[in-house]
């Protein structure tokens, strides 16, 4: 897409709050190649069956509760292709929430972990089975844990960018959060001290607006006329994005990313996303229709485009459905975990009591 097509996409989103949704339905030939095209597509259907899974394992008792990202995809999976992943200084933190499980697995996350995750089985990794589904942390890879109380990650998020500014290089701080959580007094410390003109940070800051805090709408919410403006008080760039077009996710973060890299400067990133299967297991976790579903809109642009047909997709699709249904009947077979491991790393690397 253009740069004025997008611009005008982005500003017919800004008129649209909480109503959002639009897609780009366009034939404009994909200005992303055709190997990078299939790579989104293949994990955009792995982490959308992956989240099938999860909720079936839920509806079956193999769980107890699911949150995640179906619906995100579109945006979430150039993310994690995009970002630069290590451990360390040098490398991209991230500070995630409950709907970011596409950037995992785009970064190459195991699916297997994730369903021993909802099982909560011992040889999870994120949690070692104690923690919610999609509440991941990976210290290899800079991937700070997944707190359930919302928005405390744009604080800890702060941190890695003090760090990361003092430290030189190029590896930047990552933080998203819901539209809701922007209500929060740690979503304003974050614009904050991002922002301050004697050291601003290098932080990519990116609220997923799906239009929804659980049940409300966030129409009744929001004063200003699209949440990127509240970064314009600050003076950080920023960008309305519409999170259900791969391409202009892509661009948009890639232009964020080089932006923050070489000026060591925040940028805002707005991207207005659909949550497919409503807010969590507590609101029945069911497709709800009416909603654009990233995944169906990309498949009619590829086959437009003569860049996949339907028979492959299908075959891609089918295929994770018939390995993760094999995975979830491996996880139910896993040990628990053993009550005596209960204080294990409240502390980094701890075990046992810690007093
Ligand atoms: C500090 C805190 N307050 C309230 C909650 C309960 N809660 C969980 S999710 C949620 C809504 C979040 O909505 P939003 O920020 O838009 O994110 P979304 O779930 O829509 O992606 C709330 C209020 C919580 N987890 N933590
Ligand atoms: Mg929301």
């Amino acid at each position: 897409m253009g740069k004025n097509a997008t611009l005008k996409k982005s500003n017919e989103l800004s008129s649209t709050q909480g109503g959002l949704k639009s897609v780009n339905t366009s034939n404009d030939e994909f200005q992303i190649k055709k190997d990078v095209l299939e790579k989104i597509y293949d994990s955009m259907a792995k982490a959308r069956m992956l989240e099938e899974r999860l909720i079936k394992m839920y509806k079956q008792s193999d769980g107890y509760f699911w949150i995640g990202g179906p619906g995100e995809e579109a945006f979430n999976i150039p993310l994690g292709m995009l970002l630069k992943k290590g451990q360390g200084k040098d490398y991209d933190y991230l500070h995630l929430h409950y709907r970011s499980s596409a950037i995992l697995l785009a970064m190459g996350a195991q699916p297997v972990d994730s369903l021993r995750q909802m099982k909560n089985t011992a040889l999870d990794p994120y949690s070692g089975g104690r923690n919610f589904s999609n509440h991941y942390s990976v210290y290899d890879w800079n991937v700070i844990p997944v707190a359930s109380t919302i928005e405390t990650q744009y604080q800890t998020a702060i941190g890695t960018a003090i760090a990361q500014k003092r430290h030189g290089g190029d590896g930047i701080t990552i933080v998203n959060g819901g539209d809701a959580g922007t209500a929060e007094g740690d979503f304003a410390s974050c614009l904050v001290w991002a922002s301050r003109p004697a050291n601003p940070l290098p932080m990519l800051i990116i609220v997923t607006n799906n239009g929804f805090g659980i049940s409300t709408p966030s129409q009744g919410q929001h004063g200003e006329k699209t949440i990127a403006d509240r970064a314009k008080a600050f003076g950080i760039q920023s960008k309305v994005v519409n999170g259900n077009d791969v391409e202009e996710s892509y661009f948009a973060i890639k232009e964020a990313m080089d932006y923050i890299r070489k000026e060591r400067k925040p940028y805002f990133i707005e991207s207005q996303v659909s949550r497919l299967f409503g807010h969590s297991s507590a609101s029945g976790a069911n497709f709800v229709s009416g909603e654009v579903d990233c995944l169906n809109e990309f498949e009619k642009r590829l086959v437009a485009q003569k860049v996949m047909t339907e028979s492959q997709m299908k075959k891609i699709k089918a295929d994770y459905e018939k390995e993760f249904l094999a995975l979830a009947q491996q996880v139910k077979t896993e040990p628990m975990p053993d009550p005596s491991t209960i204080y294990d790393y409240t502390y980094w690397n701890q075990k046992g009591k810690y007093w």
